[in-house]
């Protein structure tokens, strides 16, 4: 049985002060029955492991790079977020396969990155507008999964993120069929990879635009294992009922 998962992302918003939506949110879920991760800017890195270390949530990162160490001016590794005390770390994100020109072949050389340090790679997938329009959506995922995913991942230190590009931060929700068509095609490209026992493990979160009014209809869809939140984690007043529908 997969447990659910409300992994927040807090992308390039934050600072110190805005630790105290761990503790507004933690008070509100003092014994969650789902797991629960913040992946804040890594400049809150080391404060929000220290105010998490008092209550059952998680830290994250947003990327890493590939190297566990080197000349690469501005990037941070994986063993060095592990040591910070993250133990996920968010890779593919649509804005930086974007914004940084991130191929599907870096994605996985970085997801490799973090799982030999302990981390999980939550490996986010998603078409364009584009794409969905001319039909391509599923082909889309199944490029991107096959080499964004390396063959070192299991149940474990594997998190698939379905976020279409044209839903994020657009206000603009997938519909609940058109999540669980992607939901059930990413379940079964992942048996055909990995083995029905590893792929029945690895949980599968949606995002784009998860908000509290939407996240009950997401949740309920098959295959859905919970959520990559954006705008929605920043504030504990937002993100708590997302974590209440779950
Ligand atoms: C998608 C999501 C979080 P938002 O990027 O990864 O952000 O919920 O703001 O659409």
């Amino acid at each position: 049985m997969r447990r659910r998962l409300a992994a927040g992302n807090w992308k390039m918003h934050g600072a110190r002060a805005d630790l105290a939506e761990i503790d507004a949110l933690m008070a509100a879920h003092p014994h969650p029955t789902v797991d629960l991760l913040i992946c804040p800017p890594a400049t809150l890195l080391h404060a929000a492991v220290e105010r998490a270390a008092q209550h059952p949530l998680q830290i994250g990162a947003q990327d890493c790079h590939a190297a566990p160490s080197g000349a690469h001016t501005g990037d941070i590794s994986a063993p060095m977020l592990a040591d910070a005390g993250a133990s996920a770390v968010i890779l593919g994100h649509s804005e930086r396969r974007a914004d940084h020109a991130e191929t599907s072949e870096a994605v996985c050389a970085k997801a490799s990155a973090a799982q030999a340090a302990g981390l999980t790679a939550i490996i986010c997938l998603g078409e364009n507008l584009e794409e969905r329009e001319a039909q391509a959506t599923l082909d889309v995922i199944a490029e991107q999964l096959s080499a964004s995913v390396p063959d070192t991942g299991n149940a474990n230190n594997t998190v698939i993120a379905y976020e279409p590009c044209w839903a994020i931060g657009t206000g603009l929700t997938a519909r609940p069929e058109q999540i669980g068509e992607v939901h059930d095609f990413i379940r079964a490209q992942l048996a055909a990879r990995f083995g029905a026992g590893i792929a029945e493990g690895i949980r599968l979160l949606y995002g784009g635009s998860v908000k509290p009014a939407n996240a009950a209809g997401i949740f309920a869809v098959p295959n859905v294992d919970g959520a990559l939140v954006g705008g929605a984690s920043l504030r504990a007043a937002d993100f708590s009922p997302i974590i209440t529908a779950l």
